[in-house]
């Protein structure tokens, strides 16, 4: 059995959006077009409280880019983005979302970020999501989405973790590339684990 994870495509996360990706829009036709191939499809959705202690803006002077430690974690501060119930945290209309079984929102929890969508990012609390793969009898995962080198990375590390054969669609996923070469640094530390890089054509071509 295997399933594809669509990661965060959402409107903060396109131009345009608070949080915006380079190109992050360009993933939707991709993934559109791959779902077709896979016997189920999840997807996660980042979802913030507007207090989100992630967010610069609740910090003293703090801009967004300067890094802190929260709770015991190093975290990245962030424009406010995917505030819950807002339009930036939607999905992005274009995303066919008719094949999407179950969605897990992350990042609900004030004091705690959460990139994977398996697990926060102090491993404290578990999303469902591998729980739900598991009742289902999913054995590969095919990981594509927003972004590269934060929440695609996180959910790909994570399942390898789990023991999940996992899979990066490269070209269906674009980064935030907060400094040049985060992207690929991010892709070789999912290679580093097992994680195995393919392209949308080669999945298309496989699936039935
Ligand atoms: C993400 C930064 C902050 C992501 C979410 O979806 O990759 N990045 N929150
Ligand atoms: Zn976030």
């Amino acid at each position: 059995m295997k399933a594809l994870i669509i990661v965060d495509v959402q409107n903060d996360f396109c131009p345009g959006g608070a949080l915006a990706v380079r190109e992050g829009d360009a993933v939707v036709p991709i993934i559109n077009a791959l779902q077709v191939g896979f016997d189920l499809v999840v997807a996660t959705q980042d979802w913030h409280p507007a207090d989100h202690l992630s967010f610069a803006a609740n910090h003293d002077d703090k801009s967004p880019g300067e890094i802190i430690q929260l709770d015991g974690q190093t975290q990245v501060l962030w424009p406010a983005h995917c505030v819950q119930n807002t339009a930036g945290a939607e999905f992005v209309t274009a995303l066919n979302t008719n094949r999407i079984t179950r969605t897990f929102r992350k990042g609900t929890e004030r004091e705690i970020d959460s990139y994977s969508g398996f697990f926060d990012n102090g491993h404290r609390r578990a999303t469902g999501l591998g729980d739900f793969l598991k009742e289902q009898g999913v054995e590969e995962i095919y990981v594509a989405g927003l972004a590269t080198d934060y929440c695609v990375k996180f959910t790909a590390l994570d399942a390898r973790q789990l023991g999940l054969a996992t899979f990066l669609i490269e070209d269906a996923c674009r980064g935030v590339e907060l400094q040049p070469g985060d992207v690929r640094r991010a892709i070789e530390e999912m290679q580093a684990v097992g994680v195995r890089v393919v392209q949308s054509r080669d999945v298309m071509s496989v699936a039935r």
